[in-house]
């Protein structure tokens, strides 16, 4: 992949932050979610691109735009052939209610290298560098935590396991607190805190949460660049919000997907089952203030971004504050942010 495309992806998540801020805060999902998709979506066909979206907004019956098998890019001859994983909002509940940690983000790596989740949910276990070679999602979560703990050469007790805050981890994280460690639980948003894990200089050793898939699947391109490490597991709905009459038609529906990606379901996947090799780019930027990068600001037409922008071949991690001077953009895009 041609390096200069960097820059490229970052101003799509620019763009895609900016239009979701025009929804911060107003209670709609729907409407935050959307407008980013299309500036997203609009950006991307401007890049010199034959790209496919592999991991997007659903399949093409409900996904207008972004769909799981999307053509993106102007396709010209010479251009790089790659396949694309996104979240226009990772949040678009904090989005719509105003609290922390929503990104816009994407992953481009070459073809075929990302694995073809469909959106259910996946059991997900990150860290960082220094204990890459100490999990193993075969073992317990304490077995796990004990192997980290060791590697990093502390005790329990000074080990920090970030989490959501989500019902069905009450058990896990009063049994991970009972073990000695520190536990971070987020409300929401675990792609933000899976990168954390992986970065030099925090809080976060261990990640350990269910949540989405496609977030894994996004999560893995950056954990694989930074040279952290992931196993997960795809889980069908009931195991995770029980077995429902509802839950267990859904369950049934996902695992009819997963065969036909030919993805195996409730198996141990490993970094390189969810993401071939670390030739990807990785794009963030901030809608909400989070712990990864800060959020839009606005300053009558002066919007301000952050975006993380990860590049795995040469393993450079970039922060990018823009200005953006809203009056200047062209106008299709102006029509989604303002
Ligand atoms: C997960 C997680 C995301 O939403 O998808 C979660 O990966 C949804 O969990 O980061 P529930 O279905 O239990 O609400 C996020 O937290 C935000 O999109």
């Amino acid at each position: 992949m041609k390096r200069e495309l960097a820059i490229e992806f970052s101003r799509v998540t620019e763009a895609a932050a900016l239009a979701g801020f025009k929804w911060l805060g107003r209670g709609d999902k729907n409407m935050a979610d959307g407008a980013a998709v299309e500036a997203m979506r609009l950006i991307f066909n401007q890049i010199d691109i034959d790209g496919e979206i592999v991991i997007g907004e659903g399949e093409i019956d409900d996904a207008p735009m972004l769909y799981i098998g999307e053509k993106v890019g102007t396709a010209i001859e010479g251009c790089n052939v790659v396949d694309i994983a996104v979240d226009p909002i990772e949040g678009t509940r904090m989005t719509a209610m105003g609290q922390s940690n929503a990104l816009a983000v994407l992953a481009v790596g070459e073809k075929g290298c990302f694995l073809h989740a469909p959106d259910m949910y996946m059991e997900k276990l990150i860290v960082g560098p220094n204990a890459k070679d100490a999990i193993n999602l075969e073992l317990s979560l304490e077995q796990n935590l004990k192997a980290v703990a060791l590697a990093l050469g502390k005790p329990l007790t000074e080990l920090t396991v970030a989490t959501l805050a989500k019902p069905r981890h009450d058990r896990i994280i009063k049994d991970m607190q009972g073990l000695g460690c520190r536990v971070f639980a987020i409300p929401d948003g675990d792609v933000a805190i899976s990168i954390l894990a992986c970065m030099p200089d925090n809080q976060v050793d261990v990640l350990y949460c269910i949540g989405g898939a496609p977030e894994g699947v996004i999560s893995a391109a950056v954990v694989r660049a930074l040279d952290g490490n992931m196993h997960a597991r795809l889980l069908p709905r009931p195991m995770v919000k029980g077995p429902t009459e509802e839950n267990i038609r859904i369950g049934e529906e996902e695992i009819r997907r997963c065969e036909a990606a030919g993805v195996e379901v409730n198996k141990v996947l490993k970094l390189d089952d969810l993401v071939k090799n670390d030739n990807i780019i990785f794009s963030a930027t901030g809608i909400t203030k989070g712990d990864l990068v800060e959020g839009v600001s606005l300053d009558g037409r002066i919007a301000t971004t952050e975006t993380l922008l990860v590049r795995g071949k040469s393993r450079t991690v970039r922060r990018i504050r823009s200005m953006h001077y809203l009056d200047r953009k062209d106008q299709r895009l102006k029509d989604i942010i303002l």
